[in-house]
């Protein structure tokens, strides 16, 4: 039995994932394949409004409830997306796991000393969740079969529209965030040697700081190979 492939796009906050997923979406309608465009959080279910009002922080959670609201919040799409894959329907999808990792992983507490025998003063920072405590709520969900991961610098990111508005913007975090998406991808990478994609094996680094033309010239490079081409391994699991 064929199926559809999973595409999911990861990068940070102002990358440009939004904008190259409706462009890539629009390709691939053109090419006559049946697509549909997921994105988390996904803002309009019961536990996606929570999100986004923390995002605004209009509210405030402990940061062990949002890193669960966020990986429920696509528990809720899980067998949603098997269903759509199996049916034949390509699935783009803006943000996943990855993100939720990667954001919730970079949170610190930041202590400041200042030692009697010197005028400056020494930051510490300790991450506020545990790696592999941020990684295991969303085990077990559909593993994509491609990871297009859209690579900005925080500086030039600062410099796009809207930049600031919500709670993780901000210089010091994107930069942190951006050595977590490192770290999951090198592991994705060293699970998978051959680099085929299959089973959410398959992660690539675009240069996103391009202009939208040449990004999206090359995420088509990419994409192309896997719809054209036919998928007969079971979905993964991440
Ligand atoms: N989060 C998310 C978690 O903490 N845990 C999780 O589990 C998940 C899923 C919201 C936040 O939630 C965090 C991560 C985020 O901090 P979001 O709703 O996806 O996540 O919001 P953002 O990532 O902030 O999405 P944005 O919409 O801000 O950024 P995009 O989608 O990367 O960028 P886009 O396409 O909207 O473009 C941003 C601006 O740049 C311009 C656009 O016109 C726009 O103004 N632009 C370009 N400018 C120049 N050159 C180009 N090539 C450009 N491409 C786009
Ligand atoms: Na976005």
């Amino acid at each position: 039995m064929t199926r559809a492939p999973f595409i999911v796009i990861e990068g940070l906050d102002r990358s440009g994932k939004t904008t190259q997923t409706s462009l890539l979406q629009a390709r691939l309608e053109r090419e006559g394949i049946s697509t549909k465009l997921m994105k988390f959080p996904d803002r309009t279910t019961t536990i996606g409004q929570m999100i986004d009002s923390y995002l605004k922080s209009t509210s405030e959670l402990d940061d062990h409830v949002i890193h669960l609201l966020f990986s429920a919040n696509r528990w809720e799409m899980a067998s949603t997306i098997e269903t759509l894959l199996n049916e034949g329907t390509t699935i783009i999808c803006d943000r996943y796991a990855f993100s939720g990792i990667a954001f919730s992983a970079s949170k610190v507490t930041t202590t400041t000393t200042t030692p009697s025998s010197s005028s400056s003063t020494d930051a510490t920072t300790v991450p506020k969740l545990p790696f592999e405590w941020c990684r295991a709520p969303d085990v077990g969900l559909p593993a994509p079969d491609l990871v297009l991961f859209l690579d900005i610098s925080p500086e030039q990111a600062r410099l796009r529209g809207g930049y600031g508005e919500e709670r993780y913007e901000k210089e010091e975090m994107q930069a942190r965030v951006r050595q977590a998406f490192k770290r999951l991808g090198d592991e994705t990478r060293t699970s998978s040697p051959t680099g085929v994609a299959a089973s959410g094996k398959q992660w690539l680094v675009v240069d996103a700081g391009r202009e939208r033309d040449e990004v999206s010239a090359e995420m088509w490079s990419h994409v192309e190979l896997l719809v054209k081409g036919t998928l007969t391994s079971p979905i993964g699991k991440l």
